[in-house]
This record gives structure tokens, sequence and C-alpha cells, in this order.
């Protein structure tokens, strides 16, 4: 649904909600990175049944750091992420890869964006720095769901598998109760999701790098059948119904139990960044 909405201030309290699973190589310079984008911000590190320190370097830098049992994939760590942010009073939350590809220099733009659109994703193959090489076929796959889902969002979007994204109380709501799990499919048939829910969306070029540590957690090829799978949740989810939420709306999502999810620590008396 594209319809004018009145545009809204610029949200104040923000997670930055970084999913990691064995990321212990890059993630202490990922959360330099955040802290050094000038932007009072908490940040929250899902640690995901890791089995190397990725627990440890995230509460040495300072971040909050929620540990999970076992491995729920990025879409669990994500819908964490959100409830977190929904139950502790947050007006948004960016979710920020820990392997170090995406650049908080756009954190600002991005959060700027929230004034208008309930969830801005960052997107690369928008004009922004060096073209980011994929493999032809994944490109071209990446540009049929690219297209489809602009149609729907009644907005160009470029890059609908991009993990960097912003999004509002309104957006996290959408997604603390429904963030689908597989790879891939989490990008994708979210934003379907929040299409139907009636979210704005928008975008904001973005350069990304290359991975700065440990190892991609797909092969190309996998990830190429994830597209292609992705391809198969956005028809079905285009099908499906999926529920309206209100701008207003209650917040109810189910909080994490023992059994899902420790709660999130602090290593601080206060988490990192000045809070407004
Ligand atoms: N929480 C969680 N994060 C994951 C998992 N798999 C990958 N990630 C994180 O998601 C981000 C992107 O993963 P990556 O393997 O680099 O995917 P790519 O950038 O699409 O190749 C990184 O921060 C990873 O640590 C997972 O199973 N659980
Ligand atoms: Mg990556």
């Amino acid at each position: 649904m594209t319809g004018t909405r009145e545009p809204r201030s610029r949200p104040q309290r923000v997670l930055i909600i970084v999913p990691a699973w064995n990321e212990q190589d890059a993630l202490t310079q990922t959360l330099q990175d955040i802290a050094s984008s000038g932007e009072a911000v908490h940040v929250l590190v899902v640690d995901d049944g890791s089995t190397d320190s990725t627990a440890t370097v995230a509460a040495d830098a300072g971040a909050l750091v929620c540990s999970l049992p076992f491995n729920l994939g990025v879409g669990g760590a994500m819908r964490t992420g959100y409830r977190y942010a929904l139950r502790h009073g947050y007006d948004a939350a960016v979710q920020f890869d820990a392997d170090g590809q995406h650049d908080a220099r756009y954190l600002s733009p991005l959060i700027d964006q929230l004034v208008d659109h309930d969830l801005v994703i960052g997107a690369r193959f928008a004009g922004e720095g060096v073209p980011y090489r994929v493999s032809p076929a994944r490109r071209a796959a990446m540009k049929i769901l690219a297209v489809a889902l602009s149609r729907m969002a009644r907005t160009t979007l470029t890059d609908v598998t991009s993990g960097y994204r912003a999004a509002n109380a309104r957006a996290m709501r959408v997604f603390a109760a429904h963030y689908p799990a597989e790879y891939l499919g989490d990008t994708v048939e979210s934003t379907v999701i929040a299409v139907r829910a009636g979210c704005q969306i928008g975008q904001y070029p973005v350069e990304m790098r290359v991975r700065q540590g440990g190892v991609p957690s797909q092969t190309s090829a996998r990830a190429l059948l994830y597209l292609v799978r992705a391809g198969v949740a956005l028809v079905l989810a285009l099908v499906r119904r999926w529920p309206a939420v209100d701008e207003d709306d209650a917040v109810e999502p189910t909080v994490p139990t023992a059994h899902q999810a420790r709660t999130p620590h602090r290593r601080h008396d206060e988490p990192r960044g000045e809070q407004p």
C-alpha cells in the first residue's frame, strides 16, 4: 500500500540488531564501525548458537548480547531482535550484518528515510559506489525478484535480498510476529509480508563491502538455490492472507522463553551510546 501518510518525526531510540553466527573474526571491527557512525544507537548482537567466541567478543565491545541456545537462522534471530526492541520501547531498528559487509556510513540516511517510510532497504545496484559483484545467474534471479516486489510495493526496489534495512515501530510490529526463517527468504518474504501488512517501503542506495572476516554461511550455489526458493516463497506469500497492522496497534508478540532465548544481558550498567 502506498497511500499518502503524514510524515513522522525521525526515530529517537534506535536499536541496531546484528544477527551473528560464528562471527568472532569480523565482529569487533563491525561494532567499532557502528560506534563511529555518529548515531546514538544501542546495539544488540543476537548470537545464534555460535560455537566460537562471538558472544564474548560482542560483550567485550559493550554491545547488548542475546545468546540463543541453538541456531534459529537469521529470521529467528531477527524476530528475537524486533521483539526485544518493541519490549524496550525503541522507535526503530536497523538490521546490520556482523561480517562487515554493511557500512555504518549509511545508518544516518537510512534512519532519516523512516520519516516517510515504514521500511527502508539499503540497496545495492541503485547507483552508489562501485558495482557489487555477483554471478550472472544470481544477478538475474535477484533482478526478477526486485521487479516483482517493485510492482507489489509500487516503488522502485533494486535489491530485495539486502539484509541492510531500517524498520520503524509499525514494521517492527509486523516482523516481531512474522519473520521467515530461511536464508534469503528472510529478506524477500519479509518484504512481501511488510507490503501486505500495509507498510510503506523505500530504498536508499548503499555501497556494500566484501565480508571482512570469517566465512559466508552459504556457498554461491546454495545462495542461488535459496534465491529460487525465495521466488516460490514470494508467490506463496502473495496468495496468503497477512494481517494489517495499525499504527497504534498494541504489541503482543510472544516473548522469547527460556527455551528459545536467554534474556539479553548488559555487560555494563548502560548500553553503549547516548540515548536521548
Ligand atoms: N543469527 C544468525 N545469523 C546468521 C546465520 N547465518 C548467517 N548469519 C548472519 O547473517 C549475516 C549475513 O550472513 P552471510 O553468511 O554473510 O550471508 P551473505 O552476506 O548473504 O553471504 C551475518 O551477520 C551472519 O553472521 C544464522 O544462522 N543465524
Ligand atoms: Mg555476508
